[in-house]
């Protein structure tokens, strides 16, 4: 298989078990070459820490995306995750313009809310500009309550078949090509993730923990991007990362001081024997 080289762009939480900490391990591991532009650097992540540190990386991301086309550096994939700011948004779609190999997949993780809220330190325009990212992309994945803001439906906790389907169409008829939906759950004890294309719908349902860990949407998306990369289907590559998050939580759940991440690092093998099993 070729070997590829793909950029993912997020920010780095030092400390907290996300956004680049989590996508870097997962898809080197895939046996990706990953490079990075880090959109933010964070001395925690948002979701449960006080007085993190933020410095805003904006201004720095034109610079390094210029530095790469001088140096004719491009890219096999795009992943975007955890962005800075909203004015990041137009500079993310022109590095897919001018870095990214022709008919190679621009993914995109809104990563901007979950649980029926937007994370701390989003303005209301976020929604407005990631949506433009998002509908521009090839393949999304969205939790069910960014899939909400980024159609501007009501966000419900506990979604029926009709109203899944009705936000999934909406996604469609936004300009969305491909959806990964996160967290699709119509039942207390399973949770799941439907893939929406033109080819059809797939849904994979497993296991839910009572106990969330922080974190884990950014897991579910790297160990897509690196299933897909590492040659898997679309489909294959979502029910993929779906037992390896869960595989992740199984080993956080018995910790209970572990409340910020998942464990993710011991369960890696998994991950990779998933991948190389069905080659
Ligand atoms: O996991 C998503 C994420 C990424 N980066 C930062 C965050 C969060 C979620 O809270 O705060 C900085």
């Amino acid at each position: 298989m070729k070997f590829k080289r793909i950029l993912t762009v997020q920010d780095i939480s030092c400390v907290g078990q996300c956004s680049l900490t989590v996508a870097l391990p997962i898809l080197s591991a895939c046996g990706l070459e990953t490079a990075v532009l880090p959109s933010a650097v964070l001395s925690t992540h948002t979701g449960g820490f006080k007085g993190y540190t933020f410095r805003d990386l904006t201004d720095d991301m034109p610079a390094i995306a210029a530095h790469w086309k001088k140096e004719g550096i491009d890219f096999d994939c795009l992943y975007t995750g955890y962005l800075g700011s909203a004015k990041q948004v137009g500079i993310v779609s022109d590095i897919a313009s001018s870095l990214l190999k022709k008919g190679c997949p621009f993914i995109v993780d809104p990563a901007f809310a979950d649980n029926g809220a937007m994370y701390p330190g989003f303005g209301p325009d976020f929604a407005g500009a990631m949506r433009k990212l998002a509908f521009s992309a090839d393949i999304i994945l969205p939790n069910i309550t960014e899939a909400c803001l980024l159609t501007g439906t009501e966000y419900r906790a506990e979604p029926d078949e009709a109203w899944v389907d009705s936000l999934v169409r909406k996604l469609h008829a936004e300009g969305a090509r491909t959806v990964v939906l996160t967290g699709v759950s119509y039942s207390p004890r399973t949770t799941g993730v439907l893939v929406s294309s033109e080819e059809g719908r797939y849904y994979y349902r497993h296991v839910r923990y009572k106990r969330g860990c922080h974190g884990t949407g950014d897991i579910y998306s790297s160990a897509f991007v690196g299933a897909l990369e590492a040659g898997r289907s679309v489909n294959d590559a979502a029910r993929i990362a779906a037992d390896f998050t869960v595989s992740c939580i199984r080993a956080t759940a018995s910790d209970r001081d572990h409340w910020y991440g998942a464990r993710f690092e011991p369960v890696l093998g998994e991950l990779i024997g998933a991948i190389r099993a069905e080659n």
